[in-house]
């Protein structure tokens, strides 16, 4: 595949990785190696220089891990990207990237619990200045902005609560003032939604999620719309060293050539099983972006290729019959994580989200009856069945 944007999305994932070697391999091979020798004392500089391409140190970089790293910047159309060792190695790597001592970041109030916690607790010790706020309302932003404001962050759709934050809107706020927009975009994959395209500077996933998709490692990846802030990016990384490993590499390219017909099928599950709920007695709210009922259906439709797997509910009688739920499923895994092809049930107050201040998670909509569900591949009549047997016990 020469130029892969005369392909489409699947062929893209499954003959885009920009690897060729010597023998035609039809697979990225794993380079597991911590080192690669210089032909000469004079090649080694000029590697470390830059005025010659080669891989030194797998650190710095290493052909497996590049080769994903190329795939995934083509399908989120960015630049570049960098892969990291999980999720939040992302997210961290971004924030010491893009934000200096003194700085002020607004963020979407509900984000995965951890983003939030670095941000409050640990990134405030070095003056890093952050406000939380519903970002499905822009006025909100709007009204949080500083003269220091550097750093627009959102989640979109938001673990758990799947408020939808106009990624356009918030990049036109962003760049009238000088800031960035980072988009984690790990919710929807690029399958979904294509935040560089509406404006956003940097993306981010938890390549652990859909993107990989057999719940069998943890990996991040930041992709930079531009080479200048995808060089700063590559930096911190290679300086904190939070590098992926190559064997991590090769299963996530393995894992990402079905993202698309996973999405697919997890999809048309995830609606039918919020179809079912919306019509159980049992079920106080429900909150899937594929729904008629869904408050924010119009920019679901505007910014997204589709409403994803991912489902929050609450059940009448709160936390209690929401934990007699979760206790009697079957079939659905009781864990956390997501995007996987298995379908997994957990309770965010008290496990994701539990390391934030009960009074942000009550802010950020995270409220103690709160379930959330990621619906996966298998037969959805089977995923049905287990929830149906599993209300009746409450
Ligand atoms: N961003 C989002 C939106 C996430 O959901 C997660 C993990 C991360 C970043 C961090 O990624 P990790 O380091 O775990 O690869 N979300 C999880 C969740 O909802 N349940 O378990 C992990």
């Amino acid at each position: 595949m020469k130029n892969p944007k005369d392909y489409g999305f699947n062929s893209q994932l499954i003959h885009y990785s920009g690897h060729h070697d010597q023998y035609g391999s039809a697979t990225v091979p794993i380079y597991q190696t911590s080192t690669f020798s210089f032909e000469s004392a004079e090649d080694g500089a000029e590697c470390f220089a830059g005025t010659k391409d080669g891989y030194i140190y797998t650190r710095i970089g290493n052909p497996t891990i590049k080769a994903l790293e190329r795939q995934i910047a083509v399908l989120e159309h960015g630049y570049d990207a960098v892969a990291v060792s999980s999720g939040m190695a992302a997210v961290s790597t971004v924030y010491m990237a893009l934000l200096n001592a003194g700085d002020h970041m607004i963020s979407s109030a509900a984000v995965y619990g951890p983003s939030r916690v670095v941000m409050e607790q640990h990134f405030s010790r070095f003056g890093v200045q952050s406000s939380y706020v519903n970002t499905a309302d822009i006025e909100n932003i709007k009204k949080e902005i500083r003269p220091n404001t550097k750093v627009i962050y959102i989640e979109t759709p938001a673990n758990p609560t799947m408020d939808i934050t106009d990624i356009k809107a918030c990049a036109e706020i962003a760049h009238s003032i000088g800031a960035v927009l980072v988009v984690d975009n790990t919710f929807c994959s690029p399958y979904l939604q294509s935040p560089i395209d509406l404006g956003a500077d940097v993306v981010l996933h938890s390549i652990t999620k859909f993107i990989n998709g057999h719940a069998d490692i943890v990996g991040g990846v930041i992709i930079g719309k531009d080479k200048q802030i995808y060089d700063k990016l590559r930096t911190m990384m290679v300086n904190m060293g939070c590098n992926m490993d190559p064997h991590q590499a090769y299963l996530v390219i393995r894992g990402l050539k079905t993202l698309g017909i996973r999405i697919d099928r997890a999809q048309e599950n995830a609606m039918k099983v919020a179809e079912f709920l919306e019509n159980h007695p049992k079920i106080e709210w429900i909150k899937y972006p594929g729904l008629k009922s869904f408050a924010q259906k119009d920019l679901v439709r505007k910014q997204m290729r589709g409403p994803g797997t991912m489902i929050s509910f609450g059940v009448k009688g709160g936390l209690d019959a929401g934990r007699t739920l979760m206790n009697n499923v079957e079939m659905l895994i009781l864990a956390v994580s997501l995007g996987g092809i298995e379908s997994l049930i957990q309770h965010p107050a008290s496990m994701t989200h539990s390391k934030m201040s009960k009074d942000s998670r009550e802010k950020a909509g995270i409220g103690e009856g709160l379930v959330r569900l990621s619906i996966g591949i298998e037969n959805v009549d089977d995923i049905i069945r287990d929830l149906s047997r599993a209300l009746d016990k409450i």
